[in-house]
């Protein structure tokens, strides 16, 4: 992409309104605009953003054996009567009136409206295990949306329902997800530690959040530090036995500040850890609580009527952009993990005008587009300042710099946006860079033999 072609709305200032540094930052690098109180447009920088977070969201998800849906936004007032939850609900639920006069809402979650698929066509339990994910965006009308993303009044969410005939299977099925969870932040470069939960509204007894550590989240967390050098669980496959894998990640202790009792805790205090997270998922398990109350019943092995063992499964897919700044950022911006960062790699003119350096600065992006790099090319007129300035505000992870100065001596700048190192490249490396499959990466030693 051509930055002289594209819509980054970049602000100089800090606004006003942002009381934290996710939101700050993503306003002022042009990802989203407030439409309403907790309601957000996503322009092109911060919508590429959430497609990549969705993307590996829906991999893990499919890896794990989910199968994909869509839902609608707006439900029908009639099945959350069924199930109990439309007076429970409260003011957080949006509540609307067709022309009709009937009335309907904005889901702030998907449960009811599962079941209702589960009942009208599941009527066996050898069409088990199921488990059905959408990603779709929710409304919930907090009283204080605030913080940008991070507690929006509309938002994303990656939910998955599973659908078992009893609760060893219903077990296995959120022992999956929980692992596909682990596999799914880890994917963004995140740790993402399990702590034990309260199910509020969603209901069940069994409940676990998936807390990313920021020192500027919401929520307060207590572990043991052990948590930092687990093994990460790419490797983990889904046909071992999964629980005593589980039973290895909750054993070592992780609590919220809630669940966190400072005169009981079992561990020592050398060992405790006290920081703060953003909750970027949580999953529960709530038997029969919704197939009861709605009539989802399969016939079982000997024919009689069992109804349906149930969990569910949110990750916070818009919530994920402003928690991964949160954990990952500077004083200069946002320092993007590779694997959700909008663009591979910058290349910067710092001198349009200047036919050597334009040439070289057109050369390598092509090279770089046509090797399938999703490279980002500041072609504009701004300062040579501005354009290192903005490239680092909006956190691309690997910048090649090309002006006329370094070019006399056959250099370009190659600087690592996280590491903040800058290498002295010649332009036949940087082609090499930019032509690489695969990652990108830091040109070998032995490249630079000779220079
Ligand atoms: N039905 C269940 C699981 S599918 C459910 O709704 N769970 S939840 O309420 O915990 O939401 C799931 C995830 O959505 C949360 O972990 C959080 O990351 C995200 N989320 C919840 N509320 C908001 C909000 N107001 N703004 C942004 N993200 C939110």
């Amino acid at each position: 992409m051509r930055l002289s072609k594209y819509f980054l709305p970049v602000l100089k200032e800090n606004p006003k309104e942002a009381q934290i540094l996710s939101h700050r930052l993503m306003l002022r690098a042009g990802m989203i605009q407030q439409s309403s109180a907790g309601i957000y447009s996503w322009l092109p920088l911060g919508l590429k953003v959430l497609s990549k977070i969705e993307k590996i969201v829906r991999e893990e998800q499919d890896k794990a054996g989910a199968l994909e849906i869509k839902m609608p936004t707006i439900q029908p007032a009639e099945i959350w009567k069924e199930s109990g939850r439309y007076n429970d609900y409260g003011l957080e639920m949006l509540r609307i009136k067709d022309r009709h006069d009937r009335a309907m809402l904005y889901g702030p979650t998907n449960e009811e409206q599962v079941t209702d698929i589960c009942r009208a066509h599941v009527k066996s339990y050898r069409a088990l295990p199921l488990n059905l994910y959408h990603i779709q965006w929710k409304f919930r009308d907090e009283v204080r949306p605030r913080f940008g993303v991070m507690r929006g009044r509309e938002f994303l969410m990656k939910d998955a329902y599973s659908f078992d005939f009893d609760e060893k299977t219903a077990r296995a099925a959120y022992n999956k997800m929980f692992v596909s969870y682990l596999k799914t932040f880890a994917r963004m470069g995140l740790t993402a530690i399990p702590m034990e939960a309260d199910t509020g509204p969603i209901g069940g007894d069994m409940s676990h959040e998936f807390i990313i550590l920021a020192d500027t989240g919401e929520s307060g967390v207590y572990f043991h530090k052990d948590w930092l050098k687990t093994d990460l669980v790419t490797d983990i496959d889904y046909s071992a036995d999964l629980e005593p894998i589980i039973n290895k990640f909750t054993k070592i202790y992780a609590r919220t500040d809630e669940k966190h009792d400072p005169i009981n805790c079992p561990i020592e205090k050398k060992d405790l850890i006290e920081g703060r997270g953003v909750e970027v998922g949580h999953i529960f398990y709530f038997g029969t609580k919704y197939s009861k109350s709605m009539g989802a019943s399969v016939s079982g092995p000997d024919g009689k009527p069992i109804d349906l063992h149930m969990g569910s499964y949110g990750i916070g897919v818009s919530r994920l952009v402003g928690g991964i700044i949160e954990a990952s950022h500077d004083n200069k911006g946002i320092i993007w993990p590779e694997e959700v960062s909008p663009f591979d790699v910058a290349i910067i003119n710092l001198k349009s005008g200047n036919q050597m350096v334009d040439d070289l600065s057109e050369k390598l992006y092509q090279l770089g587009l046509s090797n399938k790099h999703d490279c980002l090319f500041d072609d504009s007129n701004y300062s040579a300042g501005e354009k290192l300035a903005t490239m680092d505000l909006i956190g691309i992870p690997w910048q090649l710099v090309i002006g006329p100065k370094g070019l006399k001596r056959n250099i370009i700048e190659l600087k690592n946006r996280k590491s903040g190192r800058v290498t002295e490249i010649t332009p036949e490396q940087a082609m090499k860079f930019v032509s690489s499959q695969g990652s990108l990466s830091l040109p070998q030693p032995d490249e630079f033999k000779g220079q």
